[in-house]
């Protein structure tokens, strides 16, 4: 019988219901070492709380996180809160010895996300950020294909997370608009994931140039009487130089119309190239210089065979999977780095290092220059 891992859950909406999904999903399709128990969720709102904990089964319920962390009867903290609560919840949990699984960006600032790595460190708990884009099984698929130097040298990174959810300006205040809650808008949300995903594939940020949109000013109050400002920007673009010598484009925008999670990259190499697009998450195109002349091309890989990463545990060839898979591999991957008492990544350097390429690229808006990142964390 396997051991169990009793998880308490900070968060009741969007990411507190797909990572729900996950810790019940996992042990039925992956060996784990662990069977996780879903011991106690957390939300501010008590009614939102308690559908929440019956649809997904929570056994029990807070609603200060301050009392869920210091519960003797949890081992793993999952943070799926607004941006500005991860670091005081981050800390906390450290502190009573809880893992620590933590939506992204990690923080508000890299200030904060330092201090959420001093303390993880200090107590010796395992951590982990949701860059969940890195448990894509064609991205893992790219990365090996780098790794066995079927790429090259890596010249060039595009990227690109589209969405278009805020177009309408009558789209209500929420606290994604909101500086104090959010610490940025497309650019922590959306660029986060693409800065993760760049640092994983092509390596360090050197130098960054970045320029910050908002488009819609102020929003109407969600009960429609009156309007408030937006704090945050509506899209960031940046230039990137990498420590390898790569070089890099970057756009985040919720005001791309018609794309609606469209984040795309396209890496250039001295052998060969590939890109992605997470609206077709298990396909990746692939070019090789090796291949006879007449025959190149892009050619298109359906990702979904047992030899593709993560993809044995699934369905047979062609039978694809969806977007709440990237957070069941996520959740295999920290418990069996529990168990083990090993590093799991993206960790909470991984997303310290992530926060240091967003303020870069927010200080370089602001100042009209080129910003060079830390060379650590
Ligand atoms: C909203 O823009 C959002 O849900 C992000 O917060 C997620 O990280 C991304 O995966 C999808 O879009």
């Amino acid at each position: 019988m396997t051991k169990e891992i009793r998880v308490g859950i900070v968060g009741t909406k969007f990411m507190g219901r797909s990572h729900s999904n996950a810790f019940i999903d996992v042990p039925h399709f992956f060996e784990v070492p662990f069977t996780p128990v879903l011991q106690a969720a957390c939300g501010r709102n008590a009614a939102d709380l308690a559908a929440f904990a019956r649809q997904f089964g929570w056994k029990s319920q807070e609603t200060s996180w301050e009392k869920l962390v210091e519960r003797e009867d949890i081992d793993l903290v999952d943070i799926s809160t607004s941006n500005l609560t991860h670091c005081a919840i981050a800390v906390a949990a450290a502190k009573h010895g809880k893992h620590i699984l933590c939506e992204k960006p990690l923080a508000m600032n890299s200030t904060e996300a330092r201090q959420m790595l001093d303390a993880v460190q200090e107590a010796g708990v395992r951590h982990m950020v949701a860059f969940n884009y890195r448990r894509v099984p064609a991205i893992v698929q790219a990365k090996k294909l780098i790794e066995e130097g079927k790429i090259g040298k890596i010249y060039h990174i595009n990227a690109v997370y589209l969405q278009d959810w805020i177009v309408d300006p009558n789209f209500p205040m929420a606290w994604r608009f909101d500086a104090k809650e959010a610490g940025s808008g497309a650019h922590g949300d959306l660029n986060a994931h693409i800065i993760d995903l760049a640092r994983y594939l092509v390596g360090e940020f050197e130098a960054v140039s970045g320029d910050m949109t908002t488009f819609v000013k102020e929003r109407p109050t969600p009960d429609g009487k009156g309007k408030v400002q937006v704090t945050v920007d509506d899209a960031t673009s940046f230039l990137a130089r990498f420590t390898n010598g790569a070089v890099g484009t970057f756009t985040a925008t919720r005001f791309a119309t018609g794309r609606k999670n469209f984040l795309r990259l396209e890496v250039f190499g001295s052998k060969g190239a590939f890109n992605f697009n997470l609206e077709r998450l298990n396909e990746l195109e692939y070019f090789s210089l090796n291949d006879p002349v007449v025959e190149q091309g892009f050619r298109q890989v359906l990702v979904t065979e047992s030899k593709h990463p993560y993809v044995n545990a699934w369905w047979p060839p062609g039978h694809i999977i969806g977007w709440e898979h990237t957070f069941i591999h996520e959740v295999r991957d920290l418990l069996i780095a529990i168990d083990q008492k090993a590093e799991v990544y993206p960790n909470f350097y991984d997303g310290l290092r992530c926060q240091q390429v967003l303020d870069a690229v927010a200080l370089s808006a602001a100042e009209k220059r080129w910003v060079t990142i830390p060379a650590e964390g």
